[in-house]
């Protein structure tokens, strides 16, 4: 294998420094179990409430030990029974591998989980207990998630049972294939997290011997640098984070002699990090869309007269700076903050970027400007890049950035007032098109985040330092979280379009002429009043009432009906739930998972009922996976044959973390990446630092 050795590049200092301490821990255990993070459990939020207005936040722990060294602890003795024992285990996990490497794993689904989610899913007729647009106290949520826990464990099994090992997922047709020859782990990498967070051990070690054996990544094949850093690299570090900081989920025994090497995902991730390099070695430093994973040779994009999309090449940072926390490795800080630098360099108007950069100069292409495709994760990089690190550069970015937002992309539906986040496809001085991407539904929790660093918005109003300025940010994430929540009413499914339009005005409503008092028309930020801010639109109730005024605000185009299963819209709700406290979320994220169990559903028949008693009225039918839709607006909405990684990656953890407790891997001390991989918050020390200035401001 040939890999440029970019450890060598003078102008990124990898060594540590004798009083960087990366490898003591702060391991006692927190008053939790969890282990100690750098925050005092007892403290309360309002110790982190002025972590966060102070940037105060302390180092969290990594390891006690050099990176990649085995750790053995136990004594002789215990060492030579386990030698036995390992031998043992090894031809057991070797006759595994070789039974796994076949076709069918040895792997016994969880088919009675299948059918009961089919008998319940029978229930969901519309006339189960439906939300009504009052919250009820008197709901079970653990009950709820443990429903999502079911729909997890039966895509899981089912891809186990069908396409084990293999990249894509095709439930329909049974079948699996992988992206690249050898497969790259797409699934089992990317849903690892979720396993560990859902408690799902015996699947965590079936996933984790897969990865020891069969992942490799010294293949001649290019692949996307985005989804590569994202889903896999973001997915290792993940469960590198969960398996050392959180033991009681999915434990594993690192010193059982014949289990994989302790350090596998960080291992693992190290290795891919270095192959993925290679695609940041552009004159400007932008990374190229694709690298071959073998020679580390960035590639561009074979579209778009070579450019990156935007996104794309701005969303690499949590996972690189996480990893150069753990290896002490700067080289990975540099390079991508780097490419930060050189996007503030172009001194886009109000912090909004066109959705393509070349990486050869550093200059965008085009001027469409969107936080739909292409354009969202930069925007949620800005901030979470701030979180992660309480770089102060990147929330003056964020505030920057949030305040283009709001001049330029906000306006109103005609009947509804529905707060549309609309796209600037020719440029800030063209029309504002009153389109929205499923994708940008990221925004309102996002926002919501940014106000108040993950606080409960109770603790955060208490704040000296929170303004009328963040009340109205709240207010935009309300409005917003309701109009992509209205996406998925609007549809026959409950489930919303990759795309939806909306009636506006001409010319359009802005966020100044809707509210002429705020702080973004007068300019002057003022004392927060005690009350939240009320809203504006109109309630979106009751549900799937055709007449309703707000129906008349959306348009579903034809091409665009089709649903993914995209997690966006959750991802706002948990935050929204966490941060304002509003059960409304989570009734709505409720109504949103009873719709994809109704009609994602992959099923199959049972025969076997018949053939023994006619009579008998157990489940005829049973859940085997779930899948895309080429059309969410009609009954029965029609299947496409495809699991997308992100399914089980991202929108059924959020689904499992709205209807958990709100401290279950926490805001306060978690960055979630674009992948819905957690991350610790951390404080960076000695050589990891922000390596750069913004022109004309000193930060
Ligand atoms: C995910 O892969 C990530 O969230 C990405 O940032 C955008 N799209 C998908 C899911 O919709």
């Amino acid at each position: 294998m040939s890999l440029p050795s970019t450890h060598s590049n003078p102008a990124y200092p990898t060594s540590r420094s004798p009083s960087e301490k990366y490898w003591q821990a702060s391991r006692s255990p927190g008053a939790n179990g969890l282990g100690g993070y750098g925050f005092s459990q007892s403290a309360g939020v309002t110790n982190n409430l002025n972590n966060f207005f102070s940037g105060d936040r302390t180092l969290p722990m990594y390891k006690d030990k050099p990176y990649f060294a085995p750790r053995r602890t136990g004594p002789r003795l215990r060492r030579r029974r386990a030698l036995y024992l390992g031998i043992i285990i090894t031809a057991l996990v070797s006759l595994w591998y070789y039974i796994s490497s076949s076709s069918r794993s040895p792997w016994t689904s969880d088919s009675a989980k299948g059918e009961e989610l089919w008998t319940w899913a029978q229930s969901l007729d519309g006339t189960e207990q439906r939300y009504d647009g009052i919250p009820s106290r008197n709901i079970d949520w653990d009950s709820r998630r443990q429903k999502v826990r079911d729909a997890f464990i039966v895509s899981w099994d089912g891809y186990e049972q069908y396409a084990w090992g293999f990249d894509e997922y095709h439930p329909i047709a049974k079948k699996g294939k992988n992206m690249i020859e050898g497969g790259m782990g797409w699934q089992i990498v990317d849903a690892l997290d979720t396993m560990m967070i859902m408690n799902l051990t015996s699947r965590v070690q079936h996933a984790r011997t897969w990865i020891h054996n069969s992942l490799q990544y010294n293949q001649d094949h290019d692949v996307n640098t985005f989804e590569t850093t994202i889903r896999m690299l973001g997915g290792l570090l993940s469960a590198h984070y969960l398996s050392t900081s959180y033991p009681n989920l999915a434990p594993i025994s690192d010193d059982d002699i014949g289990s994989p090497g302790e350090d596998l995902y960080l291992e693992k991730a190290a290795d891919l990090a270095e192959r993925l390099l290679g695609a940041f070695e552009s004159k400007s430093g932008i990374p190229y869309a694709s690298v071959n994973l073998n020679t580390s040779a960035g590639i561009p994009s074979h579209a778009d007269g070579g450019a990156s999309s935007t996104a794309e090449a701005t969303t690499v940072q949590l996972e690189f700076k996480y990893l150069a926390k753990l290896t002490g490795e700067a080289n990975y800080w540099r390079i991508v903050e780097k490419v930060m630098q050189v996007v503030d360099e172009q001194q886009s108007p109000d912090g909004l970027l066109p959705i393509y950069i070349y990486p050869d100069t550093g200059k965008f292409r085009g001027e469409n400007i969107r936080l739909g495709s292409r354009g969202d994760s930069y925007y949620e990089y800005l901030i979470k890049q701030y979180l992660q690190t309480s770089e102060d550069i990147y929330k003056d970015m964020w505030d920057e950035t949030l305040t283009g937002i709001r001049k330029h992309l906000i306006t109103y539906t005609k009947n509804a007032k529905l707060t549309v986040l609309g796209e600037r496809q020719s440029g800030l001085k063209g029309p504002l098109t009153p389109k929205m991407d499923h994708l940008a539904c990221f925004l309102p929790g996002t926002i919501a985040l940014g106000a108040t660093g993950g606080i409960p918005l109770s603790d955060a109003k208490k704040s000296s330092e929170w303004t009328r300025r963040q009340d109205e940010e709240i207010r935009l994430a309300k409005e917003l979280m309701k109009t992509c929540w209205a996406t998925y009413v609007a549809t026959k499914t409950g489930l919303a379009p990759e795309i939806t339009y909306f009636e506006i005005n001409t010319p359009h409503v802005t966020e100044i002429d809707q509210y002429p008092d705020s702080t973004l028309a007068t300019g002057q930020n003022q004392k927060a009043a005690s009350k939240d801010l009320p809203l504006a639109s109109e309630a979106i109730y009751p549900l799937g009432s055709e007449s309703a005024t707000w129906q008349q605000d959306i348009n579903i185009h034809a091409q665009d009906r089709h649903n993914l299963q995209r997690p966006e819209t959750v991802e706002s709700l948990l935050y929204m739930y966490r941060i304002t406290g509003d059960e409304t979320y989570r009734h709505w994220g409720w109504e949103m998972f009873k719709s994809f169990i109704k009609h994602t559903a992959v099923t199959e028949k049972i025969t076997s009922h018949d053939e023994i008693d006619p009579e008998d009225d157990g489940p005829r039918a049973r859940i085997i996976s779930f899948t895309s839709l080429s059309n969410a607006d009609v009954i029965p909405p029609i299947q496409r044959d495809n699991m997308e990684s992100f399914w089980m990656a991202e929108t059924l953890k959020y689904f499992y973390l709205l209807f958990s407790d709100r401290d279950f891997i926490s805001l306060e001390e978690n960055v979630f990446n674009t992948e819905a991989h957690p991350m610790p918050r951390f404080r960076p020390s000695g050589d990891l630092k922000t390596g750069w200035t913004r022109k004309g401001l000193s930060s």
